[in-house]
């Protein structure tokens, strides 16, 4: 495969104004006739024109009224090139294509038994021969024709304008789009589906027709996702002043589907996974994932849809953009802080691996083989936190006329991340040229920091250095605007006044820091003891912060610091250096003993009744492996996941009581079910200490769990309580309660997607061999990428002592499994790959073992770009 480069982008050389599609749907084929009308761009002269097209039968081709000899044309694997004279023209094409036979899902394909499509990045050009660059926006037209007993469905983008009978038992259905979109945000939906109705009145008055389709066993379940969406819409006119412009929103729901949803103008198409929520089947983290889901496709409406990328190496802009629409606003409709903590573990555990491995690149990549292959942590993830950094420098007041300005500027548009930054400089006058590199630069920057007092003076200096590690292709980089909110702590841990030198005003008690240099001093003024700083509050930037804080240091602030996040942060970075000193003595065979102030901190957050209660969960977690191998240099595995385990346990000991009262006091499994925050928050901190409990091997933990997953009056506590089951040594137990949970559920795909997945999950020894033979229990199914996720995807990322088992056989199967989805998915093959390219993090027996298994791939005949690209890269 060919590698693309943003340097090279260029304008089209054609236009499509009008975009007329029929889709005539059989069983075994379908007809795709589309008309387009089509302008030369500008003066381009007489330049041929190249259509994209992949895996397509061309049937026909008709310039005007003249259908052209197959000598009129060219086609090959990717292209139909014509040679029109004319700069205006219609142009008629039919392709013939097998959605029944499509397994990549890309495109337009068959989930279950229902016609459905995805387009983005590259998946319009599987449809039919098309300009499929996002840059090319045309008003589209859709009839689709199908047969009516098992389609009476009929879906596109838009407004249904026509419908009505047609021979043979048939029906159609006509939808008109009256916004231009390019190709990807094409959406079709053909099946026999049930109908959730509601309506939202928008601020100005307009009713809006509000649809979730979905097969009818689901009917029930659509709830959530339709008050989500009705948040939603209420929540970007509030704080961005956007409202929806159609008079129709439709969500459909599949089964099969790659990503968690898609943004289709009018007409988002979601895994199933991310609309169906009910309180039996889905556990709280679920109801969470379902409303920043629909919230985050919502928003693309206006960042993605009414003004979307030029060209795919903007994807971040509306990707990161949107990212950060959605974190806000589930901040605002639950805990804010926890969703932060959520946020900053998610990204520090992945994102920041990814920045370090082989595929490395910044949030505006330069160059890519296969666009699929950059729908990554680092677009998504730190692109949200790059915009979160623009918030937090312009302030909520400063960083909304700059998006009002860049939607009144660029609605209609193509747009690049360069537009995005321009309309915010320009609301504010201010200039962002530094802060690009944020765009530019790949890898996590290094920020370190200490701090000196001077009593004789008064002041206290805090010193900044800032370095970026290499990434592949850029070995020298420049410092980076980071935005660092602080604080400076008394020994109360009240905060003190913030006075900078040479700063004619005060900046009350925390401030926010601009570290602009690579290395920097801010010196503050009035400081009349020594200060305990509270650094990077709220994780103000995407880096890796390292301050010489003693433990002791580390416990006061997670005692004292009156900003909920640092205290959360102190806390884990405690734990983070107990663990990590613990593994080195674990290597050196001498005996283990716990850091007592580890569990005085536990025990006092134990006891705070005053501490939200989701917080008190998310303190109590101990950081998790795969963050401590990515913090590791080489990462030993086993030392790593042995020290957690032996920390846990001697905690659970140690606090045996506190968290048996604890545990009492918030009620029980059984009591109903309620969605509001506070539950959530009950059930979050009851099953952590259940958790806890069951280490500590008593029976008393063991009969409370067994009655929890008996008792339980939803999926979150019951599912709870079968992953400590699951965990625990008693054989019996587990075989039943896993039984008993099969059987139950059978009928629920989604359920049994958390059955494999908790197997999956299970670091006990056999991990392996239970994985495979769950690929033979009749539930499991490798063409359905939920299933692949929650068996082999989370066996390779959450099970990592039995994936990375000393003989290699963890790699082996993962290989195995790539090889096998490489033709079938490619999509699906290229992510599953990811543990194996992570192998420079490892011991050198293991870096051969994985290195074999990559080199085992890339010799395939036939390997897939996704595929090819990933590992190559990571064999570099
Ligand atoms: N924009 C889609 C992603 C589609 C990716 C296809 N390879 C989902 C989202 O980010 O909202
Ligand atoms: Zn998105």
């Amino acid at each position: 495969p060919q590698t693309i480069y943003l340097k090279d982008y260029r304008q089209p050389d054609y236009w499509i104004d009008e975009t007329h599609l029929t889709f005539e749907l059989f069983e075994d084929h379908a007809l795709v006739h589309s008309r387009l009308f089509i302008r030369r761009n500008g003066d381009a002269g007489l330049v041929p024109l190249v259509l994209d097209g992949q895996q397509l039968e061309l049937v026909s081709v008709a310039l005007g009224d003249q259908t052209l000899a197959p000598t009129d044309y060219q086609v090959d694997e990717h292209s139909l090139t014509l040679h029109p004279q004319a700069a205006e023209f219609e142009l008629a094409i039919t392709t013939r294509i097998e959605p029944q036979n499509n397994t990549a899902l890309e495109g337009l394909y068959k989930s279950g038994g229902m016609f459905c499509t995805q387009c983005e990045a590259e998946g319009f050009r599987k449809i039919t021969y098309y300009l499929d660059r996002p840059d090319v926006m045309s008003r589209f037209t859709t009839t689709i024709l199908a047969d009516r007993g098992s389609y009476p469905i009929l879906l596109s983008n838009g407004n249904l304008i026509a419908s009505g009978e047609h021979e043979g038992g048939r029906h159609w259905a006509t939808w008109e789009d009256p916004f231009p979109k390019p190709s990807y945000l094409f959406a079709l939906v053909a099946g026999d589906l049930c109908l959730i109705q509601d309506s939202y009145t928008t601020l100005s008055g307009r009713t809006i027709d509000l649809r979730i389709y979905v097969e009818p066993e689901n009917r029930e379940q659509c709830g959530h996702a339709m008050d989500s969406l009705k948040r939603s819409m209420r929540w970007d006119e509030e704080v961005y002043g956007r409202e929806y412009d159609l008079d129709i929103f439709m969500i459909v729901a599949v089964n099969d589907f790659n990503m968690g949803a898609m943004e289709n103008k009018g007409l988002n198409i979601f895994n199933s996974s991310c609309v169906l929520a009910h309180p039996d089947t889905a556990t709280d983290m679920a109801f969470q994932r379902v409303e920043s889901v629909v919230a985050h496709e919502y928003f693309h409406n206006w960042s993605g849809n009414r003004v979307t990328c030029r060209d795919w190496f903007q994807l971040s802009l509306k990707e990161g953009f949107t990212v950060f629409r959605d974190a806000e606003f589930s901040a605002d409709m639950n805990s804010r802080t926890v969703k932060r903590i959520e946020d900053v573990t998610f990204l520090r555990a992945n994102q920041f691996a990814e920045d370090a491995g082989p595929m490395a690149h910044p949030v505006r990549p330069e160059s890519y083989m296969e666009i699929s292959n950059f729908y990554t942590l680092t677009i998504y993830e730190k692109g949200a936190e790059v915009v979160r950094m623009l918030h937090t420098l312009l302030g909520a007041e400063g960083f909304r006329k700059g998006t009002d300005l860049y939607f009144e500027r660029h609605d209609g548009q193509a747009v690049t991340c360069d537009d995005f930054i321009a309309a915010l400089e320009d609301a504010n006058g201010v200039d962002f040229t530094q802060f690009k590199r944020w765009y530019s630069q790949a890898g996590t920057p290094v920020l370190e920091v200490d701090g000196e007092f001077n009593a004789s003076s008064s002041t206290y200096r805090l010193r900044c250095r800032q370095s970026c590690p290499p990434t592949p292709g850029q070995s020298e980089k420049l410092p980076f605007v980071i935005p660092l909110r602080m604080a400076l702590l008394d020994s109360e841990g009240r905060e003190m006044p913030l006075k900078l030198a040479g700063e004619a005003h005060a900046r009350g008690n925390e401030t926010v820091l601009a570290v602009t240099e690579a290395e920097q001093e801010f010196v503050f003024e009035g400081i009349t003891e020594e200060p305990l700083p509270s650094l990077l509050r709220g994780f103000s930037a995407p880096v890796k912060l390292v301050y010489p804080y003693t433990r002791e240091d580390r416990v006061f602030l997670a005692m004292h610091d009156p900003d909920g996040f640092n205290r959360w942060e102190a806390a884990q970075s405690l734990a983070v250096d107990v663990l990590q000193g613990l593994v080195e003595i674990h290597q050196a065979g001498r005996p283990l003993l716990l850091d007592q102030r580890l569990l005085e901190v536990w025990r006092s957050v134990l006891a705070d009744a005053e501490l939200d209660q989701a917080m008190v969960a998310e303190i109590l977690r101990l950081p998790s492996e795969a963050y401590l191998i990515e913090l590791a240099r080489v990462a030993d595995v086993d030392a790593i996941h042995h020290v957690r385990e032996w920390v846990r346990r001697e905690l659970a000991n140690a606090l045996a009581e506190p968290m048996w009262q604890r545990f009492d006091a918030l009620g029980s499994a059984a009591q109903p079910w309620s969605a509001d925050a506070a539950s959530m928050a009950r059930r979050s901190l009851r099953n952590t200490l259940l958790g806890y409990l069951m280490l500590t091997g008593s029976s008393a933990a063991m009969s409370a769990c067994v009655r929890q997953f008996v008792e339980a009056s939803n999926m979150t506590d019951r599912q709870a309580a079968l992953v400590a089951l699951v965990n625990s040594p008693d054989e019996h137990q587990k075989h039943a309660a896993l039984q008993e949970f099969a059987q139950r559920w059978a009928d629920y795909p989604l359920v049994m997607d958390q059955w494999f997945n908790i197997q999956a999950s299970s670091p006990l020894p056999g991990g392996l061999e239970r994985v495979q033979e769950l690929m033979t229990h009749p539930a499991f199914n490798i063409r359905n990428p939920n299933k692949v996720r929650s068996l082999i995807g989370a066996f390779a990322n959450n099970n990592l002592v039995n994936f990375h088992r000393k003989d290699g056989a963890g790699y082996r199967f993962l290989a195995d499994r790539v090889i096998e989805l490489n033709l079938m998915n490619p999509q699906i093959a290229s992510r599953l790959v990811t543990p194996l390219t992570r192998w420079r993090k490892f011991d050198p027996a293991r870096q051969e073992m994985m290195k074999v298994e990559l080199a085992r791939i890339l010799e395939q005949d036939k390997l897939s770009p996704d595929v090819y690209e990933v590992v190559s890269k990571s064999l570099a």
